[in-house]
């Protein structure tokens, strides 16, 4: 009976971003890719832990998952395919469904699994077919006859013949008959192992041994086909065995003019890995143009090295088609959006004494950040695309300091154009609450200069010691449009609300919270005078003012909206965001006196107004934006000209405010021009 893999029919499909490891979130291994109509699948093992009753610290699998990309850096995960559960031979609780494969012959795919079968010791190797490359997939009845071993990969040759190879008593390889389920040939009795019992029968097995590979323990076969060549690719390890030694896996190749060998081998294609994970698996394959090999690691899982994660880099070839080693890098492969969140610790280099740090060593799932441990420090990240990004973008990071610093992001390298500075302010102790140096902190910055299209980033330690989890450029909302030096007159909206200020850039005035908000703090705090004649000043667009330590500006713009984005204002143009205070001032025009009107406020958080220098109306304690929150008492809008002005305080909320003038049935009134410059 056939079985469908019915929990396909749910049909997953979640999203990964990624560098190396390409699938974050659960764990992959012994990746083979293929490429159908034009796009890459992935085809992996499902590593897990083990769960209660299982053997624990062994390799722990019931499952497969597809994913499929386009370009090799946004990964879909389509679900799950097959169960161990389905499988018809299969013991349902094996745990066993190891290294897979995944090909399409007469528009059928065909996808080949190894698992335990009900009866019997070690693996058979079954196949599931569907009409799709993410399925759904029927397994067959039977495993392959003969077929007895693990790590199944199917070459099609150029005439549409299929050959099967397998690890099982070194490497096999079988013609596979056209219906791609059967081995073509006889099988062979092999004489049954010394200490079998009296009368055992030997086993019968398909295909022939692979001649020409080299000694050592062998395993996870990848053949494919390059120009005439054929090239039969596997885990190898080369090292001595002997004297308690536990040497780990290559990655390994013979080349042939034939599809079952004799073989020639070649060499190394990647190195053991360096920090001991023990096996390694790999398929190679040709995409848009470039070849690439997909192997495994277990970054995600640091301590145990059987719960693997898939990586990619690109692989080439010599002239005379021998394969150029590959060195495992970080940054992997495939142009990054700089409109999603970059992780920068999968560096393309860095200099000396440059780390990465996991987040949470208990859940590695959650990535890491690059430390920059000193002035001069950088890290390079390669291929960012940047069309997305208009003029206005911005830079948006989540960063880590002990002390206040300033990190660049440059074009190509440590001297490269910088795209942007970015100030890490550490709040300390005193100012607020809780210190914040040595937390995460999200930081913003407007871009200095926005590349064209693709380029390499380099980032910069320009001060004291500082850590990156990510990075991200974004374009602004367009909250505010700048008020010209020949812009007519504007008027309220509709509703009466005032959207044409000039605003003054955020004075520092850190606050551990909204807390404090009260009356004789606000009085004491919103009184005390920041810059020269802070209560009857008229300012004008670009005039710049003396704070304490800060030059700032003040700019006359239109709100898009009828509530004053304080928050993004200072994003826009200073990157300042917490823990501030602003001044804002607008310019009534009146026709004809307009008498008993209320000024209406809702502010986030506590606001002063004061109209024609008399003070109109105190907003204290935490407050949200709220239309109308506060009303003045009676007061009358003189004709001719009117100075409306107010300061906004807030500590750690994202500050806007709501002004319009009522009158006494609560209606908008709208009969006055503003004309700030
Ligand atoms: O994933 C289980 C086994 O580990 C594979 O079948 C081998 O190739 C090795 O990667």
């Amino acid at each position: 009976m056939k079985h469908i893999a019915n929990t396909l029919l749910l049909c997953v499909s979640l999203s990964a971003t990624a560098q190396n490891p390409i699938i974050s979130g659960q764990f992959s291994a012994d990746p083979t890719a293929r490429v159908f109509n034009g796009k890459m699948y992935l085809y992996p093992s499902h590593d897990i832990p083990a769960p209660e009753g299982q053997r624990q610290n062994w390799f722990c699998m019931a499952d497969y998952h597809v994913f499929s990309s386009q370009n090799l850096v946004d990964w879909t995960d389509h679900g799950m395919i097959l169960s161990q559960t389905s499988v018809p031979w299969g013991k349902p609780d094996a745990y066993s469904m190891w290294a897979p494969d995944c090909v399409c012959k007469n528009g059928k795919y065909y996808f080949y699994y190894p698992n335990a079968p009900k009866s019997g010791r070690g693996f058979a190797i079954g196949v599931a077919i569907a009409d799709h490359p993410e399925g759904p997939f029927t397994p067959e009845a039977e495993p392959i006859a003969g077929v007895s071993g693990i790590d199944p990969c199917v070459l099609i040759d150029d005439d549409g013949q299929a050959y099967i190879y397998w690890s099982g008593m070194g490497i096999r390889g079988a013609k596979l008959k056209a219906n791609m389920t059967e081995v073509d040939g006889e099988l062979t009795t092999m004489a049954p192992p010394p200490n079998a019992p009296a009368g055992a029968t030997g086993m019968k097995v398909a295909g022939q041994a692979m001649e020409g590979l080299p000694e050592g323990f062998k395993e996870g076969p990848f053949a494919f086909k390059r120009g005439d060549w054929y090239y039969l690719t596997f885990p190898w390890v080369r090292g001595d065995t002997s004297g308690g030694k536990n040497p780990t896996e290559t990655l390994a190749y013979s080349m042939s003019k034939s599809p079952l060998g004799p073989w020639d081998f070649k060499g190394i294609i990647m190195a053991e890995h360096e920090n001991g994970c023990w096996t390694n698996h790999h398929s190679i394959v040709e995409y848009q143009g470039q070849w690439y090999l997909f192997y495994h690691h277990n970054d995600y899982s640091p301590r145990f090295d059987k719960n693997r994660s898939v990586c990619i880099d690109p692989i080439s070839f010599n002239a005379d088609g021998t394969i150029k080693e590959v060195k495992p890098t970080l940054r992997g492969v495939g142009i990054s959006d700089a409109t999603h969140r970059l992780d920068i610790d999968r560096y393309s280099s860095v200099s000396a004494g440059t780390t990465i740090a996991y987040l949470d060593t208990l859940n590695a799932f959650r990535g890491w950040s690059v430390d920059l441990p000193q002035k001069g420090s950088w890290v390079r990240y390669n291929q960012v695309d940047f069309s997305m990004l208009k003029s206005n973008a911005y830079l948006i990071a989540n960063v880590k300091a002990n002390a206040n610093t300033t990190f660049f992001v440059r074009e190509n390298d440590a001297k490269g154009k910088i795209l942007a500075k970015v100030n890490v302010t550490v709040i300390t102790e005193g100012q607020f609450r809780r210190d914040n140096s040595g937390k995460w902190l999200m930081v913003t910055t407007p871009l200095l200069y926005v590349p064209k299209g693709v380029t390499d980033l380099c980032i910069t330690c320009e001060d004291k010691a500082v850590s990156i989890d990510w990075m991200q450029f974004k374009n602004r909302e367009e909250y505010f449009t700048p008020v010209s030096s020949n812009a007519a007159p504007a008027h309220p909206d509709s509703a009466g609300f005032i959207r044409r200020w000039t605003l003054l850039d955020p004075i520092d005035k850190p606050n551990r919270s909204n807390t404090v908000f009260t009356d004789s703090y606000l009085r004491e705090n919103f009184l005390q005078p920041y810059f020269k004649d802070q209560l009857t000043v008229l300012p004008k667009n670009g005039q710049k003012v003396k704070v304490g330590k800060q030059t700032l500006t003040w700019r006359s713009l239109d709100s898009n909206r009828f509530n004053i984005k304080l928050f993004r204002f200072g994003e826009a143009y200073t990157g300042k965001l917490y823990g501030v205070l602003y001044w804002a001032v607008t310019i009534i025009d009146c026709p004809e006196e307009i008498k008993d009107v209320r000024l209406a406020v809702g502010s986030n958080g506590a606001s002063m107004w004061w109209l024609n220098g008399e003070e109109a109306l105190l907003l204290s304690s935490d407050r949200r934006m709220v239309e109308d929150d506060g009303m003045s008492q009676r007061l009358t809008l003189k004709k001719g000209r009117n100075i409306l002005r107010g300061t906004v305080i807030n500590g750690p909320g994202m500050s806007d405010f709501c002004v319009r003038f009522v009158d006494e049935k609560g209606n908008p009134v709208t009969g006055y021009t503003l004309n700030v410059k």
